[in-house]
């Protein structure tokens, strides 16, 4: 029989804090919910990163869980791998609920065999009979490290038709792209249509005869891709139609709100704090925002002042008495000249590098803090750092993060100033 089944990745929910966004997030994930209601179509597929954390707020969750109870009742099943953003090993994760409550099925089934390779189940579609595997997102080496660990020639020998789902990139076909890669061979041959998703962008490319596809974010899961979207970029939800399995055509789906973008740059380079300020006011001033996402950037090393002289919020706030659905405000090197790293040589080892840089920085410092000067104020600086460097650890959140590092560098910096007060 023919029919067609909707591939989407990358839906990010929960990544837009500001009620406009969040918004536009929800409508557009419920306009390609009722469309395959609508449409009546045979199946989803959620390659990776629906949700942009494990545990997302209440809000998100309800919404998720009602879009997810319409395809449920309206008896369309939806399968999915997870992605990085997804799931949890720490904290569990809501996407497990859905899994849990029967709204979607994770289809990587994974059953580890004598040998120590791992062999993966296929979820078979009862409509379509079309059988599907597939595996998650993982950290880049540990990802490539799974796919050698697969027992390939159990999926390749299986009877079509078959969908192969995955959340990663392949360097033969997203090279170029944001994100980790591996080589293409490492997927198993022989499958009718791959199915990715960790790519930002819409990629069609084949794997033999077969279909190779990212649909890309249908909105926006990092700030960059609302630059995109506003550049005019057009991705997300793909449509698959196919005859008895075999994929006949692959299209990006029609229907989608339109969301109108305003973007305003200012080019800092150079300039002080005040001209900066002064130009943004103008282009500001300028701008008719109503009903649309506006996107400020202010970007550029300030030859004299300060970020904080740029009122950017003021600017913001502005907007939106005018009518923005959203301001999105972004700035990069806003640091004046003379705070810039960069001067010293890159030379000796990473400590003698840290302890240049920090000479050099000390130099400009006129405070009244002599314990910062000197030997004693390069040692302070090179412990601060220490503390400062420690990443991120998967799965922690910024909570624990800020308790575990920012907390202590705090207290360090705090504890150091009262001993050379006392010590004055
Ligand atoms: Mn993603």
């Amino acid at each position: 029989m023919s029919g067609m089944f909707v591939h989407t990745a990358d839906v990010h929910l929960g990544f837009q804090k500001k009620e406009g966004l969040a918004q536009l997030e929800r409508e557009i994930f419920d306009n390609m919910v009722y469309w395959c209601v609508d449409q009546k179509v045979d199946f989803v597929l959620m390659a990776g990163d629906l949700f942009h954390t494990n545990i997302p707020n209440m809000e998100v969750q309800k919404h998720a869980f009602s879009a997810f109870a319409e395809l449920h009742d309206a008896g369309i099943p939806v399968y999915a791998v997870y992605g990085s953003h997804d799931a949890s090993p720490v904290h569990g994760s809501v996407i497990d609920l859905l899994a849990e409550g029967g709204f979607l099925k994770n289809v990587h089934a994974p059953e580890k065999l004598d040998d120590g390779r791992i062999r993966l189940g296929f979820t078979i579609d009862p409509k379509t009979n079309i059988k599907i595997a597939g595996l998650p997102g993982l950290k880049a080496g540990r990802e490539e490290a799974y796919f050698k660990m697969l027992d390939k020639e159990s999926l390749e020998a299986a009877a079509g038709p078959k969908i192969f789902m995955f959340h990663g990139g392949f360097t033969e076909i997203t090279e170029g792209h944001k994100g980790d890669s591996m080589p293409i061979s490492l997927l198993p041959r022989g499958f009718d249509y791959y199915a990715g998703g960790h790519i930002h962008e819409t990629i069609k490319s084949k794997y033999g005869d077969a279909p190779v596809v990212y649909p890309g974010p249908p909105f926006a899961g990092y700030h960059a891709d609302l630059e995109l979207n506003a550049g005019g970029m057009q991705r997300g939800h793909m449509i698959v139609r196919h005859d008895h399995g075999k994929v006949t055509d692959v299209a990006g789906i029609a229907s989608r709100p339109k969301v109108e973008y305003l973007t305003i740059k200012v080019d800092a380079e150079g300039k002080t704090a005040k001209a900066v300020d002064e130009e943004l006011m103008y282009k500001v001033a300028g701008a008719v925002p109503s009903d649309k996402v506006v996107l400020v950037t202010v970007a550029g090393e300030l030859s004299e002042g300060k970020a904080a002289d740029i009122n950017l919020i003021g600017r913001a706030d502005w907007l939106y008495d005018k009518g923005a659905i959203a301001v999105e405000l972004k700035h990069h090197r806003l640091a004046s000249k003379k705070f810039a790293v960069g001067k010293v040589q890159p030379k000796g080892t990473r400590k003698e590098m840290e302890r240049a840089v920090f000479a050099q920085h000390m130099k400009e410092y006129k405070g009244p803090r002599p314990e910062l000067m000197g030997e004693a104020g390069l040692k302070f600086a090179a412990t601060v750092l220490r503390v400062l460097s420690q990443e991120k650890r998967e799965g922690e959140t910024k909570d624990d993060y800020e308790k575990r590092v920012i907390n202590p560098a705090t207290k360090l910096m705090m504890e150091h100033a009262d001993e050379a007060e006392k010590a004055a």
